[in-house]
């Protein structure tokens, strides 16, 4: 161990350095990766958005990044698994740093949250992002449909189908995919949501893998399925906790029984590396006020360090 290191998130001389600093101490960030907002030549962008004023029920994400970054650092020695793969030797991550929310102006913060992304996006990064309650999807994809164009395929791992109709103004964590599907900035037919466990009558033309649908399935078959819907097509992969059953994530604002475990969603992911053209992710509804000894926030750090292995495998040497 390397006693002279430590804080190798400010300390760090080059955003490939690994450290090996213990899980109990030093400054926090994602994985121990570098703090910076200098986006040159960086692979992947990981950044924080700590609003959960469109939550409908149990707040407390605006916690989820602080969850997510501590509960990561306990994963930051070792190589990827089971591949064995360096993927910080490999890519270029840097930890961007969390969005500045300012609550007095709720009506605001969807665009700043959308310009937030916009800043990473439009740099060639991908954006990596920790919510934070599922509307923060929302604006992000809209910036990602500016970079790389609509009819992005939606990925979606979530108790909740998000599809809902509204107004069309509100600021609401259940309503956002619909939105995204009506302004053809996601493309549902060749999009998939998977894990569903509530009732919505309407599907709004996503392929949709229910919760019983991913218990009767194999992890190849549900991988299969998800790269057929998929194909080439631009993909960005929205985890939100929930997707996973409440006794892997009890911290989260709307738990619901009868969801993936940890292995499925894990496995799931690493099928789906070297499968798809991901264009950026997000895990989203990690709220650590109602979390059980960080249980979901490692669930949220563990999906999002597979998203990395995604990248890792895609990005051509
Ligand atoms: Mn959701």
């Amino acid at each position: 161990m390397d006693t002279k290191g430590g804080d190798n998130a400010f300390t760090a001389k080059s955003v490939h350095q690994n450290t090996s600093e213990p899980m109990y101490s030093g400054a926090l960030s994602f994985m121990r990766r570098k703090y910076t907002r200098d986006l040159t030549g960086i692979d992947v962008a990981v950044t924080g958005i700590p609003f959960d004023l469109a939550t409908s029920s149990r707040p407390g994400t605006r916690l989820g990044p602080q969850g997510v970054r501590r509960a990561s650092v306990n994963l930051a020695w070792a190589p990827h698994f089971p591949s064995g793969r360096d993927i910080f030797g490999e890519l270029a991550v840097i930890d961007y740093g969390d969005m500045v929310i300012d609550p007095g102006y709720p009506h605001k913060i969807p665009e700043m949250i959308e310009d937030h992304a916009r800043d990473i996006v439009s740099s060639g990064a991908k954006m990596l992002t920790i919510g934070g309650d599922h509307f923060i999807s929302y604006p992000i994809l809209k910036a990602h449909a500016e970079k790389y164009g609509k009819g992005i395929s939606l990925i979606q791992f979530d108790a909740h189908s998000d599809t809902w109709e509204d107004d069309g103004d509100r600021i609401d964590h259940g309503t956002m995919f619909w939105h995204a599907a009506k302004n053809g900035i996601v493309d549902a037919a060749k999009s998939i949501q998977v894990g569903i466990r509530t009732h919505n009558e309407s599907t709004h033309g996503y392929n949709i893998l229910y919760g019983p649908d991913v218990q009767a399935m194999s992890i190849d078959q549900i991988v299969a399925k998800i790269k057929d819907v998929v194909g080439d097509n631009h993909a960005y992969i929205t985890f939100d906790i929930d997707g996973l059953d409440p006794c892997y994530a009890p911290g989260t604002g709307t738990p619901v029984l009868g969801g993936l475990t940890s292995h499925q969603a894990v496995s799931i992911l690493r099928g789906l590396a070297g499968g798809i053209n991901l264009i950026g992710s997000d895990v989203v509804e990690v709220s650590p006020p109602y979390d059980v000894s960080d249980i979901t926030s490692l669930a949220g750090a563990t999906i999002a360090w597979e998203m990395l292995n995604i990248h890792a495998v895609n990005r051509k040497p």
